[in-house]
C-alpha cells in the first residue's frame, strides 16, 4: 500500500465513520500549479484531500495501486488532471466505480484541446465528469467534488451555499465600482 493513502486505516474515534476525502491525481509535477486550484477550493470548503503524481503511461502500475488503495481507504471522489494524451482520468475511472472528475490541462502545443477530447470522449459505461480546460476547470473540479459529498453532508452543503453567496456579493461590489467610475466619466 502507498504510504500516502493510509488515512482510512486509522481507527475512527467512537462510533464516527472516517470522513470521506477526495483523491487528487495528476500526470506530472508540471501539472501541480494548475491542480493546486483543486486543493485551494477543497480547503476553502474544509474537505479533506490527498494529492499525488501518477502517470497513466509512465507509471501504469502505480496508478492502479493509488486508485485501489485510495478506494479502500475512503476516497469518495477522484479528481484526475493531465495534459496532452490525457488518459489518466479514464484509466482512473476504469479502476473504480466512485465518481471521477477529469481536468484537461493546457501545456501541450494543442493548448489543451487534445486533453479535453481525450477526457470527455469516454466510451459508454465508464463515465468521467469533464470540466473546463485549465485553472477554472481545476477550481470547478474541487467544488464539484464537494457538491457530490454534500449530498450526504448538510454542513458542507451550507458551506457551498455560503461560497455562492460570497460570489454574488463580489459581483455587486464589482458593479458598484464600475457604476462609480462610469459616473465620473460623464
Ligand atoms: N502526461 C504524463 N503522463 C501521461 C501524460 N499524458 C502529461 C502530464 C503533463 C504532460 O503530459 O499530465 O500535462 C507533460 O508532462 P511532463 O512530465 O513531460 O511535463
Amino acid at each position: 500500500m502507498l504510504d500516502i493513502l493510509t488515512r482510512g486505516t486509522e481507527e475512527p474515534e467512537g462510533d464516527s465513520l472516517p470522513k470521506p476525502w477526495v483523491c487528487i491525481v495528476m500526470g506530472s509535477d508540471s501539472d501541480a500549479e494548475v491542480m493546486s486550484q483543486v486543493a485551494d477550493a477543497l480547503e476553502e470548503l474544509d474537505v479533506p484531500y490527498e494529492m499525488l503524481v501518477s502517470s497513466a503511461h509512465r507509471s501504469p502500475e502505480r496508478t492502479r495501486q493509488v486508485i485501489q488503495d485510495g478506494e479502500k481507504n475512503g476516497a469518495a471522489v477522484f479528481i484526475a488532471g493531465a495534459g496532452a494524451a490525457a488518459h489518466l482520468p479514464g484509466v482512473v475511472a476504469s479502476f473504480t466505480t466512485r465518481p471521477v472528475i477529469g481536468v484537461p490541462l493546457q501545456g501541450s502545443p494543442l493548448f489543451g484541446l487534445d486533453s479535453l477530447f481525450a477526457i470527455a470522449q469516454m466510451p459508454a459505461g465508464v463515465p468521467v465528469a469533464t470540466v473546463a480546460i485549465g485553472m477554472a476547470g481545476a477550481r470547478n473540479a474541487g467544488i464539484l467534488a464537494a457538491q457530490i459529498l454534500a449530498v450526504s453532508d448538510d454542513a458542507l452543503a451550507r458551506r457551498l451555499q455560503a461560497m455562492r453567496q460570497s460570489m454574488a456579493d463580489a459581483v455587486e461590489q464589482k458593479s458598484k465600482k464600475v457604476e462609480r467610475s462610469n459616473r465620473k466619466g460623464k
